[in-house]
């Protein structure tokens, strides 16, 4: 099956008891035993779930891989691979990443001994003089959040393999319409499915798909033991949602491309980035891994004025300033007081979130609409 199809049938079928063509919502907590253990398959939510089971088999075909986990939340989902480490364990990760996943490292998973290493991944022989005898994961997220820096996977996975050490991979910028990294060598990738895969902003979820059977039972028993996995009717909304990706990413890189050529050609704006441009430094990695190039765009203003940030998100009009990403709508957001407001100001610095650098979520309006919001919020 081709992408486009997997979108809408992968991992799918018709219910069992009525041919329902989408899997009902099966909101119960339980299921009926017969006998102690005499049961369809299905004992009780936290485990399983038709609707959530529905989901993961959707999540599993999309990204190539062979099992899929839905969580609560993104962080959930990063928070269930933590888990599989121990004290003493040392993790190696993106340095420019969101900000709450910074957050959980370092405030949650540090205090319980696990080491992180936080650096620039552009090149892989920099990541593999960080590997100790302790280094037990490699944590990528690429694009990155948010300064669109490209990491190549292929050659982070051959660091991993030859180390044994396993890499995850946040594809949530990307999504599988754009790259496949389990396909590139990754063991695990990891969503945010509130983002692009939801799509329309109303649902907070996570995922997880791995194509290693040993490694999904380990995955599958945290999910259950901790228990942070989603309902029911927001594992409904996300199918929903996933069924429609390819021809909204579609759209999103369509008029990513003309927002992120209207900003690079605008007079007042010092620098764009965004990966499409050949002089990103990451461009020729980025055209081998991944599809096209996305709707995630950041800039900053000559003169990188804090003031002038504020006025011009405060200004947009159609573009509305939120925290989060990937839905139908545009959002912009302001990383250093918001989703980035939990790394430490001269930690974000190094890695370019000024306090002048915004952020576009680029929608599938028209993108004639988006750039004449842009205008009449930068001015000229
Ligand atoms: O918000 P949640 O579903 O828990 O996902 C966390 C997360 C993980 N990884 C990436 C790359 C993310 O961007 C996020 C969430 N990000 C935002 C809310 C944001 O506006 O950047």
């Amino acid at each position: 099956m081709k992408f486009n199809t997997k979108t809408i049938h992968g991992g799918q079928k018709h219910d069992p008891a009525y041919g329902a063509v989408m899997p009902p919502i099966y909101q119960t907590s339980t299921y009926a035993q017969s006998t102690p253990g005499g049961h369809k398959g299905f004992e009780y939510s936290r485990t399983h779930n038709p609707t959530r089971q529905a989901l993961e088999n959707a999540f599993a075909s999309i990204e190539n891989g062979t099992y899929g986990l839905a969580f609560a939340s993104g962080l959930a989902a990063i928070d269930a691979v933590i888990k599989l480490l121990k004290p003493g364990d040392e993790v190696i990760s993106t340095n420019d990443l969101y900000g709450g996943t910074y957050r959980l490292f370092t405030k949650v998973f540090e205090g319980f001994g696990v080491k992180f290493h936080f650096i620039g991944m552009e090149n892989a022989d920099k990541v593999e003089s960080y590997v100790n005898e302790n280094t037990k994961l490699i944590w990528a997220e690429t694009p990155t959040n948010p300064m669109m820096n490209i990491i190549d996977i292929k050659a982070l996975a051959e660091v991993a393999k030859k180390h044994n050490i396993l890499l995850g991979v946040d594809n949530t910028f990307a999504t599988p319409y754009l790259q496949q990294p389990l396909d590139l060598g990754a063991d695990i990738v990891m969503h945010s499915a509130t983002k692009y895969l939801g799509g329309h902003s109303d649902v907070v979820m996570g995922a997880l798909v791995v194509k290693d059977e040993a490694l999904a039972e380990r995955l599958y028993f945290i999910q259950n033991a901790s228990g942070a996995v989603c309902g029911p009717q927001d594992s409904f909304l996300v199918l929903r949602g996933i069924k429609t990706l390819h021809v909204r990413m579609q759209r999103h890189c369509e008029n990513g491309k003309k927002v992120a050529e209207y900003l690079a050609n605008h007079p007042k704006i010092e620098k764009v980035y965004w990966p499409g441009f050949e002089s990103h430094p990451n461009h020729e990695v980025a055209k081998a891994q991944m599809k096209d190039f996305g709707g995630m765009i950041s800039f900053v203003t000559k003169g990188n004025d804090y003031d002038e940030a504020i006025r011009i998100v405060e200004n947009m009009k159609i573009f509305t300033l939120a925290e989060s990403l990937g839905g139908v709508e545009s959002l912009s957001g302001h990383p250093a007081s918001m989703t980035h407001a939990s790394i430490p100001k001269e930690e974000r610095e190094k890695t370019g979130v000024v306090d002048a650098l915004i952020r576009l979520s680029v929608g599938i309006e028209d993108a004639d609409d988006l750039i004449a919001d842009l205008e009449q919020a930068i001015g000229s």
